[in-house]
């Protein structure tokens, strides 16, 4: 194959030109999967399929729907690629400072949902409202490896430059890790990020003797020692799988409910599923006697049976399956293995998840099947 052109040496003053354009539209209060859609429609006019496929990659990893890259072809007749008035009054509501966050600025959420998406808050470490609605001090976190802390204003353009290009590379190369346990909860995870058509890596853990698929030791990845354990793209680590889960959901919403209340409802049967199914397992993970066993599984029936009485669709809260679905699931493949009775009416969504090819890819790297 012809080698690519080093266009970074063979036209440096082109690309100087080209990179102060990127920041510039970078810096300003655009959405960044708007951004890539406009270079998703040149790259389709230019031909170019190399920078399609690259810019396509991005904008579904900044949550563009599939809907609006599939309909660019034809942008100029359909309504759904310009922003709503009202979004659009929305975001010019954000005050300017939100807008320079560096998150939104590295188009990892936009200036509003900087301020009202969970996601945003798990994905980059700010654990208290209150640091998001101020600019930390320290905004590390956001940063790809390797880069310092610092406004940027002291820095000559040609060092802005060359930390552009690294953390531009930085991204094309990383991709989240789940690090899982065959047939564990993580399973939940593993599934929701196939449906999501995430590109994501996987590494197995023995949590036996805490000791990854390549040897390294998972407690030092994490000192919680258990699955699921999620490596995100700029480096930071997610565990729990409640948090896990609403963080794909955020990124993809199509795994999600929509209106108003449906983040709430997700958490609220996410963590239902959590505390009231799935730590009824302990017994039987965990040498429970006879007696145990038989309460554990008469109470996950119950709790089950709860789920099952409100199913709202062909899935668990509506006709397509969230990732409380995928946690759910792996609670009845749980159940089925120790016998512990699965609700008629939860049997349907059962079988329907099992059928799902995304379940079906994710069991079978898992060895399940
Ligand atoms: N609080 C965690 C618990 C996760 C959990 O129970 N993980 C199990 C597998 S399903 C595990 O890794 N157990 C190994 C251990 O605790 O040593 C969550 O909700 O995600």
């Amino acid at each position: 194959m012809k080698q690519r052109m080093n266009i970074f040496a063979a036209a440096p003053e082109a690309m100087k030109g080209m990179m102060a354009v990127e920041a510039t539209i970078d810096g300003s209060a655009l959405e960044h999967s708007l951004i890539e859609l406009v270079k998703i429609r040149a790259s389709q006019m230019n031909g170019c399929a190399f920078c399609i496929h690259m810019h396509v990659t991005d904008a579904v990893k900044h949550g563009e729907s599939d809907m609006r890259i599939h309909l660019l072809g034809a942008w100029r007749r359909i309504a759904v690629v310009h922003r709503p008035r009202a979004r659009r009054a929305e975001l010019d509501r954000v005050p300017h400072q939100r807008r320079r966050d560096p998150c939104v600025r590295r188009g990892l959420c936009s200036p509003s949902e900087s301020v009202r998406r969970e996601g945003h808050r798990i994905a980059h470490g700010a654990d208290r409202r209150d640091q998001l609605l101020e600019p930390a001090p320290d905004r590390s976190s956001c940063r790809a490896p390797g880069l310092k802390a610092g406004s940027g204003r002291s820095l000559s353009s040609e060092e802005r430059r060359r930390r552009r290009r690294s953390s531009f590379e930085w991204t094309r190369k990383q991709s989240m890790k789940l690090y899982y346990s065959p047939g564990a909860c993580s399973l939940a995870g593993h599934v929701a990020l196939h449906e999501a058509g995430s590109p994501f890596e996987t590494e197995t853990v023995d949590l036996s003797t805490k000791i990854t698929a390549s040897g390294g030791d998972f407690e030092a990845i994490t000192t919680k020692g258990y699955v699921p354990a999620l490596v995100l793209d700029d480096g930071e680590l997610l565990s729990e799988n409640i948090a896990v889960l609403d963080f794909i959901a955020s990124r993809y919403p199509k795994l999600g409910l929509d209106g108003e209340m449906g983040r709430t409802r997700l958490i609220e049967a996410l963590a239902y599923i959590s505390t009231e199914v799935h730590k009824s397992f302990k017994p039987f993970w965990r040498g429970g006697s006879d007696a145990e066993k038989s309460a554990a599984s008469a109470y996950i029936t119950k709790r089950m049976q709860y789920l099952a009485d409100r199913v709202k669709g062909d899935y668990l809260l509506s006709d397509q399956p969230t990732v409380a679905d995928f946690y759910l699931l792996v609670t009845m493949l749980w159940a089925e293995r120790f016998g512990v009775v699965i609700p008629t009416a939860l049997q349907g969504v059962f079988a329907r998840l099992k059928a799902r090819p995304a379940v079906q890819v994710a069991l079978k790297a898992e060895g399940l099947i």
